[in-house]
């Protein structure tokens, strides 16, 4: 009951009164596409397609979709290795992203990355990074890279609770708020850092994003699963973002219904099945947006099978196109290492790639 006092709350923020029907649905679509997507993904990955790590973000897909929904030509997102949710709700195709899992020539990496390095430079989609918290200081770059340059935009800058007491987060924040740029750091809290609690792990007076008061930095929390929600505190902070020039830390709380990795130690000892069951039947991001667009009005059951169903074609034809494109060439393995040997750029031929006289 309560939840659905709040999601109707968030429904009436400017942002959100104004959505036709059709981007309400067109939110749907893109969360039960990721969901499928990763399921395959799961699928083939027990089938002994894929090598390497994968890191499903299944049940936190709201986030994703919510603050990508709001992005416009000069907003840019990074985020950690749970990469594959923002990746198609920027809008990278799911052959592209299949086909980089399966190791294939003609993934988006060029089957070289994997799951954890999705990229699109294309959408502003820079990834898809395997160090914890080592995209907070690269989201505080493309935000000094917007300031410097005077373009009005945002970095949306993802990482997860787990990666908020590494020092490179806090060095981020310092420089955030000094040099005033737009960056905005979104927590997804799950509660865990592989099979770490976060109440293990970190010493916090309410929440995780209060910490940027020792920086002067504005922070909100909110639900995660609810995408008004979403995307009203995300608004608030791109407009800091958009027409001051401030960051901002946020912190949504979500869940991981799968393994850290398909590689889970001690799954069932750090939380209990329990836990992710009532998550699932009572807060699933895709359950909460789909009731709500029924009583809305907005779909029917059909409408909702229909978009399932269309999801789950395309997951499984993406992995058909995977299993048949090529992997790369094996003298392919040194190209795209350095964009100024890659392109024989004079500091390519030089040897100084990051100095100047
Ligand atoms: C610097 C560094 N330390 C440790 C690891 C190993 N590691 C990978 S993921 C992870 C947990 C991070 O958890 P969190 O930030 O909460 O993100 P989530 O996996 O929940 O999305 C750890 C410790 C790493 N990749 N990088
Ligand atoms: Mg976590």
């Amino acid at each position: 009951m309560q939840e659905q006092i709040e999601t109707h709350k968030y429904s009436e923020a400017e942002v959100n009164k104004s959505l036709a029907d059709s981007e309400k649905i067109e939110f749907l679509r893109q969360m039960v596409r990721i969901r499928r997507f990763e399921e395959a993904s799961l699928k083939y990955y027990n089938a002994g397609k894929m090598g390497g790590f994968l890191h499903l973000y299944i049940g936190q897909e709201s986030i994703a979709v919510g603050t990508a929904s709001l992005c416009g030509d000069n907003d840019h997102i990074i985020t950690a290795y749970r990469d594959h949710g923002h990746a198609l709700a920027v809008g990278m195709s799911m052959n592209e992203c299949m086909a980089e899992l399966y190791g294939k020539k003609t993934g988006c990496s060029k089957g070289k990355g994997g799951s954890m390095h999705f990229f699109a430079p294309d959408k502003n989609f820079w990834g898809g990074h395997g160090i914890v918290a080592g995209q907070t200081p690269l989201g505080l770059g493309l935000a000094y890279g917007l300031k410097y340059n005077e373009v009005k935009g945002a970095s949306l800058c993802f990482l997860g609770d787990g990666a908020v007491n590494q020092g490179s987060f806090h060095e981020s924040l310092n420089l955030a708020q000094l040099w005033e740029l737009p960056v905005i750091y979104i927590i997804e809290n799950n509660g865990y850092s592989m099979g770490t609690s976060q109440k293990r792990s970190s010493a916090f007076n309410n929440c995780l994003a209060g910490r940027g008061d020792a920086y002067g930095i504005e922070w909100d929390v909110g639900k995660g699963n609810d995408i008004y929600e979403v995307r009203a505190k995300t608004k608030e902070a791109m407009d800091r973002a958009h027409n001051d020039s401030q960051p901002t830390i946020l912190e949504f709380d979500t869940c991981r219904y799968q393994g850290h990795s398909v590689a889970d130690s001690n799954a069932k000892k750090y939380r209990s099945p329990e836990e992710i069951d009532y998550y699932k039947e009572n807060y699933d991001p895709i359950n909460v947006w789909k009731n709500s667009l029924l009583e809305e009005g907005v779909i029917d059951e059909n409408d909702y099978k229909e978009i399932d169903n269309a999801a789950k074609d395309e997951a499984k034809e993406s992995a058909t196109f995977a299993e048949e494109s090529p992997f790369p060439e094996p003298s392919a393995i040194t190209d795209d290492v350095y964009f100024e040997v890659d392109n024989q750029t004079e500091s390519g031929k030089q040897g100084k790639h990051f100095f100047h006289d």
